[in-house]
């Protein structure tokens, strides 16, 4: 095999328009992020690269369900997914933004170049238009009947069910997105990229250079969309947010996300480093793309073309597109809320990263779609992490500080060590992570440590202490020297756990993949830190907890698009006739026989009331009890389940239906008012 001289790896840029979840961390981000540690590990210059995209229709969507700019949304987002990403421990050398200027300025220079070349061709053409909203429908303003499969809801560019690529022309009975009306055709001028044009260059390229050598479901997709024949594809937009087309004549028009996003992973080398055009133009760098499949004709056929078409970049070496995650046996869907947010798992499983990790690895969809249950994370974090993985630790260590005061004894035996032959497994796990089997890789070291407490377990040190001190040393050593190698071969797997053992034997960290296999990575006469255990069990009232959770959330889904509309206007003295009062919460329970109905009793300072609030599918007693919020007195008392409910307590409520409370900013009197 040769090796290139460097490799630029990225990741999907994901829209910045929510969180992100299980199912990005599990078909992207993690497999990236071990290859990326391997290459490392292995002295080789990598750069890693992420970023938010933030233009795009799914950006401008999303605002006017917030009701807010599109900047604030990707503003939000941004940070939040930056954030996990890093808590994750995803090494990105650089996170960016499509939003920022350098990144706009690279995106038209870019254009400008091809247009320059003559590469596009210029159409006017009709398009669906919204009289309603004065706004042409690109891409996901429009929904429809796919005309491939019959799924009612499709969007303009593409059916999520079966796949297929669509123009928003092709959709069966259309309906705006924004005002649910039926539009209508308008003339309008775009730019489109040829694809027919490199119709042969893409046979020659994937059909037959990337045969056995690409995934087979990525080869497969390609092959079926270039053997269907290519059509031009536009690559401009009549939309208000994006990166303006860089022309005198072409006034309110936008780069198609699908256009300016690829070129972010240019723009990020950029703001990484001045010296940036050794990563995308010389042959002896390795381009690699992870993605998820949804997103494979852009980056196999659409972005390569660009690229090809400029004249001097690179073009991909592979495209490790995985299949789909699902959760408890539906798909994941941020507008069904059916999902594991990232953040709010860290909230919940606070220094969990790798269990996680390792988790989403072992069930990697790579081949097909997988499913991510509770009941499984619990099976895996139990018997494999805690069983095996911990467990072998955490003996090794208790038993060096149990025979030897905590210092690593000398070894006059290294022969069960040579049987094990640690080098073995790593070559097993370095061709795993180079072909990009990660979950046969991450299994591959977990039978390290399997080996390791299956030594252990048949030494049986406990009961040869009584008579052989030395050949208990022997085994001790063996299996610190098998601690310290694994932690090396779990890095880029469980980089937290890996860094936890460093600590716990004194490894220090500039080893690299070449030294697994060493029998010496730790010294006799080392002290090491007494046992702290590397994974603890997690037990079933926190899996139901969240299986429970998740369920909860599915009824608080999405439903409001537009944001509420604005009352009729009333007079001050109408306003006034609120009698609004900052209450403390003091009992909170569940009304029986209901899903909604939870009794509150409230503290006004000078008098206690009962009132029943239909928040119980949203919060626990728990969550209520103790609060200071905003509560309308004078509202005629009502009879709800035959408890009399004197007043109610104020709530905000969200475009998705999720109900957040309303109180001071800080402790304040109780019965003080507001107006
Ligand atoms: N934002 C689509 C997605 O999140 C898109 C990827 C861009 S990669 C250049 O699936
Ligand atoms: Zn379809």
């Amino acid at each position: 095999m040769v090796y290139p001289k460097r490799y630029t790896v990225t990741t999907a840029l994901p829209y910045a328009n929510g969180p992100v979840h299980i199912g990005h961390l599990a078909g992207v981000y993690v497999p990236a992020d071990i290859y990326v540690r391997y290459l490392r590990m292995n002295g080789k210059e990598v750069i890693f690269i992420g970023g938010s995209d933030e233009h795009g229709v799914p950006i401008t969507i999303k605002a006017r369900q917030e009701g807010v700019s599109p900047q604030q949304i990707v503003d939000k987002y941004h940070e939040m997914i930056k954030k996990s990403f890093l808590d994750f421990g995803i090494s990105f050398d650089i996170y960016s933004r499509t939003s920022m200027p350098l990144h706009h300025e690279t995106a038209q220079a870019f254009f400008r170049k091809l247009h320059e070349k003559n590469v596009f061709t210029e159409d006017t053409i009709e398009q669906l238009y919204d009289e309603e909203a004065g706004m042409y429908l690109a891409d996901r303003y429009i929904t429809g009947t796919c005309p491939k499969c019959g799924y009612q809801e499709a969007y303009g560019d593409q059916c999520e069910k079966c796949g297929t690529s669509l123009s928003p022309t092709e959709l069966i009975n259309p309906k705006s997105v924004l005002s649910g009306s039926k539009p209508v055709l308008k003339k309008t001028k775009h730019w489109y990229l040829p694809l027919n044009q490199y119709e042969d260059w893409l046979k020659e390229w994937i059909l037959e250079g990337k045969k056995d050598i690409w995934k087979t479901n990525v080869y497969g997709q390609c092959a079926s969309w270039i053997n269907e024949g290519l059509k031009p594809r536009a690559v401009t937009r009549d939309l208000d947010w994006g990166v303006p087309v860089p022309l005198s004549h072409a006034e309110g028009k936008v780069l198609y996300v699908w256009f300016d996003a690829p070129i972010g992973y240019i723009s990020a080398t950029r703001e990484f480093t001045g010296d940036w055009e050794k990563w995308w133009k010389d042959p002896d760098t390795k381009l690699v793309h992870f993605i998820g499949k949804d997103n494979i004709v852009f980056h196999c056929i659409i972005f390569p073309v660009m690229l090809k078409a400029e004249g001097s970049y690179i073009v991909p070496d592979n495209v490790p597109a995985n299949e789909f995650m699902n959760l408890e046996g539906d798909k994941i869907s941020t507008s069904k809320n059916w999902a594991v947010w990232l953040h709010e798992y860290l909230e919940e499983f606070p220094g969990k990263q790798d269990v996680l990790r390792y988790v989403l690895t072992a069930n990697a969809p790579e081949t097909k779609d997988n499913d991510f249950t509770w009941k499984d994370f619990q099976a895996k974090n139990n018997n494999e992490l805690v069983a095996i993985l911990g467990n072998f630790v955490n003996r090794v260590i208790s038993l060096t500080h149990k025979y030897f005061d905590g210092v690593i004894p000398e070894s006059t035996d290294t022969t069960a060590l040579e049987q094990i032959n640690i080098p073995a497994y790593r070559e097993k796990v370095s061709q795993a992570i180079e072909n990009y089997r990660f979950r046969e890789a991450q299994s591959e070291m977990m039978n390290l440590a399997r080996a390791g407490n299956k030594y252990l377990t048949d030494t049986e040190p406990w009961h040869l202490i009584k008579t052989d001190r030395q050949a208990v040393a022997n085994v001790l050593n063996n299996c610190l020297q098998i601690c310290a190698n694994l932690s090396q071969l779990m890095h880029p797997f469980l980089p937290f756990t890996a860094e936890k053992i460093e600590a716990l034997l004194h490894i220090r960290r500039n080893l690299n993949w070449f030294d697994i296999g060493r029998t010496d990575i730790v010294k006799a006469g080392q002290k090491i830190e007494p046992p702290s255990f590397l994974f603890e069990k997690i037990d079933d009232k926190i899996i139901e907890y969240q299986i429970e959770k998740l369920k909860n959330s599915k009824s608080a889904k999405h439903t409001a698009i537009a944001p509420a509309p604005l009352k009729e206007e009333i007079s001050f003295e109408d306003f006034q006739k609120n009698d609004i009062r900052i209450v403390r919460v003091l009992e909170a329970e569940k009304v029986e026989g209901t899903d909604k109905l939870m009794k509150l009793t409230i503290d006004l300072g000078f008098e206690q009331r009962t009132i029943i609030s239909g928040i119980a599918h949203q919060y626990t007693p728990e969550e209520v009890k103790g609060r200071q919020v905003a509560y309308l007195s004078n509202l005629k008392p009502r009879k709800i389940k035959g408890i009399e409910s004197k007043g109610m307590i104020l709530m905000i409520q969200e475009s998705n239906g999720k109900l957040v409370f309303l109180g001071p900013y800080n402790e304040t009197e109780n019965g003080s008012t507001v107006g």
